[in-house]
């Protein structure tokens, strides 16, 4: 059965570090070993644990953890996300202070798009940059610009018939395992290597953010994950596919709470990788969850936004975070990441009550400020814990 959000309108490491590029994130990784051939998970509807790799192996350093976050996402295409193309032979584009375009060739096959940039008010250039997926829930950033993705020309979300269609499969092929969040990932990944070709526009390479609400939050999330160079990243009421476990949700979900689960998900939109089908009604097999895409993200900044609305599922997407939360601590970078679900209002409308945690994230990481009050963890359900749903507990890696 499909529900609809009520007040929804359904129309509708340091944050400087030079920004790691996929390709030498892989360079880096090419001795970790690959998951074994016919792998499988065990039936466990706690969370996975991040720091055990698919061999069995603890994680206990730094450069163990480089090897299972590897792991981690290809075990991520395997469950849910689908393959993200590398980056195709050809990609080229223009940046102006109105404007990116983009023209791909990948197979004999050639997509061109565009982006729309505001650039910001007050400031000096080159400027930091917020990526909207699907326009932004948020109030205005002083001093940030928008650059405004058109997820939906890259990947369709109109109900199950438009799986496998946008520019993305014109390129790559409508049968392409790539969810819809997935190849949104790959588009803005395409942006920003225009960018990274013009380094005397406008737009800062190692300032940029992405956000989106509901359905766009959840992509905002996995391009957050999939898309290194993204130095924070604020998903907004996400819900059930972003910030929401599929484990919690099905657990609130079978003690008689009206929220959305992965088995009613992929019935709604193609946000996923058909790969989730087989997964959907048996969430406790999965290899991953959603407390994972922090491990994806991490140290790169994340705050994640959400509201107490029941279809957003507030007890998962508390209990999932705040296990995203140990992986930051693991890091030693607790303070990157922040949670913040606030009391139910409408959906997609931000309420002050959660401004101070923004303008700290944007602050700190995409203007250069200490802003120490970054690394929030509140939640009205505040008797929630990560260790009600984890059996594991999170090592200091070094
Ligand atoms: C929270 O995002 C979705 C939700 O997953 C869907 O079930 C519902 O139909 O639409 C929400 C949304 O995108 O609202 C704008």
């Amino acid at each position: 059965m499909k529900y609809i959000i009520s007040s929804a309108l359904l129309l509708a490491v340091p944050a400087f570090a030079a920004p790691t590029t996929p390709s030498s994130l892989f360079e880096r990784q090419s001795t970790c070993a690959a998951i074994p051939s016919g792998y499988t998970y065990k039936t466990d509807a706690k969370l996975p644990d991040p720091f055990t790799t698919a061999a069995g192996a603890k994680v206990a350093t730094l450069a163990d953890w480089e090897c299972r976050k590897a792991e981690i996402r290809q075990l991520f295409a395997k469950y849910e996300l689908g393959d993200t193309p590398p980056k195709p032979a050809t990609v080229t584009g223009t940046v102006s202070s109105s404007s990116i375009s983009v023209s791909v060739s990948d197979g004999g096959k050639s997509i061109s798009f565009s982006a729309k940039v505001t650039l910001p008010s007050g400031g000096t250039a080159p400027y930091p940059m917020l990526i909207t997926i699907g326009g932004s829930s948020l109030p205005a950033l002083s001093g940030v610009g928008t650059i405004a993705f058109g997820n939906d020309e890259m990947a369709q979300q109109q109900g199950s018939g438009s799986r496998g269609k946008g520019k993305f499969y014109d390129l790559y092929g409508s049968g392409h395992s790539a969810g819809a969040t997935t190849a949104w990932a790959w588009g803005v990944s395409r942006i920003i290597d225009v960018i990274e070709a013009n380094p005397s526009s406008n737009i800062d390479l190692k300032r940029l953010a992405v956000t989106g609400c509901s359905r766009n939050g959840k992509g905002a999330f996995i391009v957050g994950a999939l898309e290194e160079r993204i130095a924070l990243t604020i998903p907004q009421e996400s819900g059930s596919g972003g910030a929401a476990c599929w484990r919690i949700s099905d657990s609130e979900n079978s003690a008689g709470k009206k929220i959305q689960t992965a088995g009613e998900l992929v019935g709604e939109d193609p946000w996923f990788s058909k790969n989730l089908d087989t997964y959907a009604k048996s969430t406790s097999t999965m290899a991953v969850d959603h407390h994972m895409l922090a491990a994806l993200i991490a140290p790169r900044a994340l705050l994640v936004i959400e509201n107490n609305i029941n279809w957003l599922g507030p007890v998962s997407t508390t209990g999932c975070q705040r296990a995203g939360l140990q992986i930051y601590k693991a890091l030693s970078v607790s303070d990157h990441m922040g949670f913040s679900e606030s009391a139910e209002h409408s959906h997609c409308q931000f309420p002050s009550s959660q401004q101070p945690e923004l303008t700290a994230f944007v602050n700190r990481f995409l203007k250069g400020g200490s802003d120490s009050t970054a690394g929030v963890d509140k939640s009205t359900e505040s008797s929630v814990t990560a260790s009600t749903y984890a059996s594991w507990t999170a090592p200091i890696l070094t």
